[in-house]
């Protein structure tokens, strides 16, 4: 069984040894950012509803140095298929950057563009555990960890929230993504043995305790690899939303209910009032089970956690089979909670609530009958993004 591939420390060993060896230096900076799974709440936050996301204990690491010039020198360790792995660029001025023509670099481009101060020349490479469109925010990771990393090279904090929305702009304007704020804000802001509760119209956020040791959070890679940027479906769906709420002359969907949505039937086209009626009803049943979990109520969680994944295949159409099968599987297992799609959708990973004294079954289980090959993580709730200075003053 594959747990989590690397603990930060060897994750961080393994850049410090990469940096040396392209720069023949020590590097003198570490920052990380954590990757996320988002246990209900999907596709809910350019909608102004309500997530409910945890931080994993897969991160992207990113290890640098000052190098005296305006000029920005990064090696990525990521299977970036035909793309070089070595990217240069200048410091911006005034927030001049553009994107360039390498998919990874524009990230870390996008954060030095948007960074809240003056960035200096750096050379940095980036390792990361987060597997690349696996739905667990490879990308929002590698945004967070660039901008944390870029507040020690320059000694200049971003107020947290402030951090999330700028390292948003980034993807809006570098990887050409018009997400929510969802995995940036939980990148940012996540606590270790805490979901965070997150209202998107407000920002408010709460944070749910998850640090019971007899219940897992288990995260199945179906490694059917989607990449946001790689289609129109993201936008397609936010468009189709922007639609639906307009129809009903409402600002956004979290200002519907399902009899409005009813009463505007004939108004919209079927697709479009299927788009509406998953946000609509999603929204409802993140906020029940942020209740829930609160009260330690696993099988009305489980039972909504279910219900998100019917309404993502079936109104919202961004389920696969391979995604589809894995929870029919979990399903089937005893001790399960609920199973569900997680994340943007098309391929990546799917979220199961189970007993402890369930899992070696269920993985072994979901082994024998899924028909590719899935990777398993056994998910605890970890802390947000950090510089990792004390880290590396300890493995130098
Ligand atoms: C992706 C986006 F980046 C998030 O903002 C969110 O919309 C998610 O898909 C779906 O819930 O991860």
């Amino acid at each position: 069984m594959a747990e989590i591939i690397y603990s930060k420390e060897e994750l961080l060993k393994k850049g410090v040894a990469l940096y040396e060896s392209i720069f023949n230096e020590k590097p003198d900076i570490a920052a990380s950012a954590p990757g996320r799974v988002n246990l209900i709440g999907e596709h809910t936050d350019y909608n102004d509803g309500f997530v409910l996301p945890m931080a994993l204990p897969l991160v992207t690491m990113i290890v640098g140095k000052a190098n005296s010039t305006s000029d920005i020198f990064i090696y990525t360790d990521a299977d970036v298929g035909k793309e070089p792995k070595a990217a240069k660029f200048n410091s911006p001025t005034e927030s001049n950057l553009l994107p360039g023509k390498l998919n990874w670099a524009n990230y870390v481009k996008g954060s030095v563009n948007f960074f809240d101060g003056e960035v200096p020349g750096f050379n940095a490479v980036i390792v990361s555990s987060v597997p690349m469109g696996g739905g667990l925010s490879s990308s929002a990771s590698l945004e967070v960890a660039t901008y944390t990393f870029l507040e020690t090279l320059t000694g200049k904090k971003t107020d947290l929230k402030q951090k999330a929305f700028l390292c948003q702009q980034a993807e809006h304007k570098f990887a050409n993504v018009p997400c929510g704020i969802m995995d940036q804000f939980i990148a940012v802001l996540g606590k270790i043995d805490s979901a965070l509760f997150l209202d998107c119209e407000t920002k408010n956020y709460e944070l749910v305790p998850l640090n019971r040791t007899d219940i897992v959070i288990l995260v199945i890679n179906s490694n059917v690899a989607h990449f946001l940027n790689s289609s129109d479906e993201y936008a397609t769906r936010k468009s189709q939303c922007m639609e639906a709420a307009k129809a009903m002359g409402v600002e956004s969907l979290r200002k519907a209910t399902l009899s409005l949505l009813e009463a505007h039937k004939n108004n919209l086209n079927e697709t479009t009032f299927k788009r509406a009626r998953h946000v609509i009803t999603e929204i409802q049943r993140t906020e029940s089970a942020a209740q829930a979990l609160k009260k330690g109520d696993y099988n009305t969680f489980g039972s909504l956690m279910n219900e998100s994944h019917f309404s993502l295949r079936d109104d919202y159409d961004v389920s696969c089979p391979e995604l589809d099968q894995l929870v029919d599987i979990a399903l089937k297992c005893e001790g399960v909670f609920g199973s569900r799609m997680t994340g943007g959708g098309f391929g990546g990973c799917t979220v199961t609530l189970l007993k402890y004294c369930n899992v070696s079954s269920t993985i072994e289980r979901i082994q024998e009958e899924y028909s590719g090959s899935a990777t398993f993580y056994i998910a605890r709730a970890y802390g947000g993004a950090q510089d990792e200075l004390a880290l590396l003053k300890s493995i130098l």
